[in-house]
């Protein structure tokens, strides 16, 4: 064949410098972008979500086309679309004559292996390109963790930021240490004066997308107005510069705080632009290292957030890389509840976890502590099937997308990996969320009980989830200490507390609002 070759561009990969187009012209390249159906509900995604993707994908088609290039772009309601990346593939191919289909392999597993029976499939060549947005290279990263007893985040880091030279100084680390966790993690009061996050007013394109939302997914969970998300690279970038000018300064201090009347203190937002590809992980963490070096921002800050992008970020896309499909259904503590209806908005007396639902409803975006300490403490304490909880943050998050989601779900959250991420499970009584947020005061539960009508849920379930999975954890040397403060309390207590937290269970597993 003698036509172009045809280029998919998935809605996560809006980057000009994205691998695909890297060798290509555009005299001799037809770039496809397909709004499809299957994409839009193999989980029911928050309306947001739906929407930032669509946007972005049509601003970002414009903007391609004004760079020379050809775009066949496939809107959802064109009354061709078959809906499927495979067979608007596959159609693609035959109506452009293309002599061959080069694409940049995706962040998910499932449209992997669909992307792999195109090659025998198709009546052309194909080509799968590695993801050139991430800061280290899978083979990197496979020669990182051959022969390595257990993955942890911080050595892996530290590897990271010799190989950026993120915040280093003739080979040492800026300022002398590693990490400044410990100037982090305080408690935040209430502040009129925080600023707030840059917002965004929808033009035209965006306009027609959120009617489209609107009228197909409706029905989905989450509101989509006021949609206030940037969908280009330029509003993204406006979006960095004013977290780096107004927040960043304050981020490590307030990064694990919680307040029911500020959803996101000092957080930067930037996750989604970041995944979908409307700013590269490194351009973020060199803006943040020159505030630092201009004198603008603290250490602690400036090394706080690296850590989450070159640190965090890569290393759970490499675990998503190095275990595969099957990571999605692992269950290692065999927890096999429903997810409670309070996840999807229903009735709670839970303060905590009604503010962190009803924000994530509102704005498809919850903080990192919010997911791990409140909705991931909670469902793991009470025992859900952590599928079912990955489904639902694939679900209901702006940023998700299973090569980041899956691992911090899976794996930092519900511990379903049996202890690759993380060291121990990231569980935790009320005093956690007492001691970093404000929410225990307007609660329905007491924080300070420990049994009786009020205690509050996460006091019992603690202690019967370190009961119920004591085989497992008790000879882990990080959770040894609180097995001989639950051995030293009352006998009668601990079965009060056991048969409290079962009782409990029971009724938020038929269902009773708790
Ligand atoms: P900030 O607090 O401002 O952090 C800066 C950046 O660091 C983020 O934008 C993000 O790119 C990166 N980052 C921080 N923590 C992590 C992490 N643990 N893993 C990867 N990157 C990180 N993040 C996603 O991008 N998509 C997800 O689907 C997702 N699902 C999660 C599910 C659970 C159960 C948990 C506990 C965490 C999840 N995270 C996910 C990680 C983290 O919560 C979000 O990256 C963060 O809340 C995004 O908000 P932000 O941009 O304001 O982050
Ligand atoms: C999440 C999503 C949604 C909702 N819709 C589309 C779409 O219509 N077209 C598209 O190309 N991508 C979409 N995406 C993102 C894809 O699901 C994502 O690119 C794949 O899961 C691969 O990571
Ligand atoms: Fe959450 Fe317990 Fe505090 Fe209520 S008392 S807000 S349930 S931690």
């Amino acid at each position: 064949m003698t036509g172009p070759v045809l280029v998919p561009i998935l809605g996560d990969q809006l980057s000009p410098d994205i691998s695909s187009l890297a060798d290509r012209k555009p005299e001799d390249t037809v770039i496809l972008m397909m709004e499809v159906a299957e994409e839009t509900t193999y989980v029911r995604h928050h309306k947001a979500k739906i929407a930032l993707i669509l946007a972005a994908m049509r601003h970002f088609a414009g903007e391609l086309r004004e760079a020379g290039w050809t775009v066949d772009y496939i809107r959802l309601d064109d009354p061709e679309n078959t809906g499927s990346f495979t067979s608007e593939v596959a159609r693609a191919v035959e109506r452009h004559k293309a002599r061959g289909v080069q694409v940049t392999e995706p962040g998910e597993w499932r449209v992997r292996q669909a992307m792999e029976q195109w090659r025998s499939d198709l009546p052309v060549r194909l080509r799968i390109l590695p993801d050139t947005r991430f800061v280290c290279p899978l083979p990197d990263l496979y020669e990182w963790a051959a022969g390595r007893k257990e993955l942890r985040m911080e050595w892996f880091y530290r590897e990271m930021r010799r190989k950026t030279g993120l915040l280093m100084e003739v080979g040492e680390p800026a300022g002398g240490q590693w990490n400044y966790d410990h100037d982090n993690r305080k408690r935040a009061e209430a502040d009129l004066l925080r600023p707030r996050p840059l917002r965004f007013v929808p033009d035209e394109v965006t306009e027609e997308v959120l009617s489209l939302v609107q009228a197909r997914f409706g029905a989905h969970f989450g509101a989509l107005r006021p949609f206030q998300w940037a969908v280009t690279r330029a509003d993204a970038l406006k979006a960095l510069d004013h977290f780096v000018t107004h927040h960043l300064r304050d981020f490590g201090e307030t990064q694990d705080a919680m307040l029911a009347r500020d959803q996101t203190l000092n957080h930067s937002l930037l996750s989604p632009y970041i995944n979908i590809g409307l700013l590269s992980p490194l351009e973020v963490c060199e803006r943040v290292e020159a505030a630092w070096k201009a004198g603008k921002v603290p250490i602690n800050s400036a090394e706080g957030f690296i850590r989450q992008i070159i640190g965090w970020r890569e290393y759970v896309r490499g675990i998503w890389a190095l275990t595969g499909p099957d990571y999605l259904t692992r269950n290692a503590l065999e927890q096999s509840a429903d997810l409670p209806a309070a996840y999807w908005g229903g009735p709670t007396k839970m303060a905590c976890l009604k503010a962190a639902v009803a924000q994530t409803a509102e704005t498809a975006y919850a903080h990192h502590i919010q997911r791990l300490m409140v909705t991931g403490n909670f469902a793991l304490l009470a025992g859900v099937d952590p599928e079912e909880v990955h489904r639902w943050y694939l679900a209901v998050y702006i940023d998700a997308f299973e090569w980041v989601e899956a691992p911090n779900t899976i794996g930092m959250s519900q511990f379903a990996d049996g202890g690759m991420l993380g060291s121990k499970p990231y569980v935790s009584s009320g005093a956690y969320i007492d001691r970093m947020s404000d929410y225990c005061g307007g609660c329905a539960y007491k924080v300070k009980d420990k049994t009786g009508p009020r205690a509050c849920p996460f006091n019992l379930l603690y202690w019967h989830f370190l009961d119920r999975h004591r085989a497992r954890f008790e000879k882990n040397p990080r959770m040894a200490q609180m097995y001989r403060t639950w051995d030293k309390m009352a006998e009668a207590h601990r079965v009060t507390v056991l048969a409290e937290g079962t009782a409990l269970l029971e009724r938020l597993h038929r269902g009773a609002v708790v």
